[in-house]
């Protein structure tokens, strides 16, 4: 069985990150070590959060597993609370890295043009830094228009403007990267990725609904991570995750009361399993 290490947060309440990253990943019958970074009491969109910093445990942990020689066939990373803690996942990255370990990156900072809470362009600019030192990057447009730099254009992107970034954020170090949250044609969003050692563009669209939730990008990258680590080729990989997630979104919304701070990706997971066996 492939062991993978997924570092990020922990809110205990809100269906993201780590909370998202272990079931689905586990899901998909790969084991999943998990490196909490920090423990909220629920994700920053709320209207108050309790945030209980790990980064002191993070290298006292990761010692551990140094002498108990464990090692991992691929490392995700999501949300990070610090510039520290960047620099310990590039540390981490470096020490447990050996031939066709997988390193994914998502550089989860922000949605719809703006950052989370407590994110500055300096940390994403940081955060981009992290990004060249992946196999695979998966931002939204928000998060690749802070980390290059660049004005965020909403729906106003043009085919060829998605690819001048897929290359550029490519520049920054990661021959694989992936953009999420495109959306060329009324009712359609997907991804389009950028292979630069082979120069190929891959892209996946399905149905765009009306309605936003937190937590989907988590759902998405988990669903791609697993699905490259279970060992589809990057459009499949692509095409599960974005069916997965939209058919999470579908789920949640298709009762009334449903909740407004994640996506019920549990229901869903009948079809992951189906998508990660096409
Ligand atoms: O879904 C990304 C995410 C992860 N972790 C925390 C967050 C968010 C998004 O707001 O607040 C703590």
């Amino acid at each position: 069985m492939k062991r993978v290490l997924s570092i990020q947060d922990i809110s205990c309440v809100g269906k993201c990150s780590l909370t998202v990253a272990l079931p689905i990943i586990s899901a998909a019958g790969i084991e999943t070590a998990i490196l909490p970074t920090a423990v909220l009491s629920n994700h920053t969109a709320f209207t108050g959060f309790s945030f209980r910093d790990l980064t002191d445990d993070i290298e006292v942990i990761v010692d551990h597993w140094k002498k108990e020689n464990i090692t991992f066939d691929g490392i995700g990373t999501g949300y990070l609370g610090s510039f520290r803690q960047i620099e310990l996942v590039e540390k981490i990255f470096d020490e447990f890295h050996h031939d066709g370990m997988l390193r994914f990156v998502d550089p989860a900072m922000g949605d719809n043009g703006k950052l989370y809470v407590g994110f500055d362009e300096d940390f994403a600019r940081r955060m981009g830094k992290l990004c060249g030192k992946a196999d695979i990057i998966v931002p939204n447009l928000t998060e690749a228009a802070f980390m290059l730099g660049e004005k965020y254009l909403a729906d106003n992107y043009s085919a060829d403007e998605i690819k001048e970034l897929l290359k550029r954020l490519c520049q920054l170090g990661s021959p694989v990267a992936a953009l999420t949250g495109i959306s060329l044609e009324p009712g359609r969003c997907g991804v389009m990725a950028y292979d630069s050692r082979s120069g190929e563009y891959f892209e996946y669209y399905s149905e765009k609904l009306p309605v936003s939730f937190h937590g989907t990008g988590d759902v998405f990258s988990s669903a791609c991570f697993a699905a490259l680590m279970r060992g589809q080729s990057l459009d499949k990989a692509l095409r599960t995750a974005v069916e997965y997630t939209v058919d999470s979104i579908r789920q949640t919304i298709s009762y009334d009361g449903h909740n407004w701070y994640g996506v019920d990706f549990e229901s869903s997971t009948p079809l992951l399993l189906k998508l990660l066996d096409e």
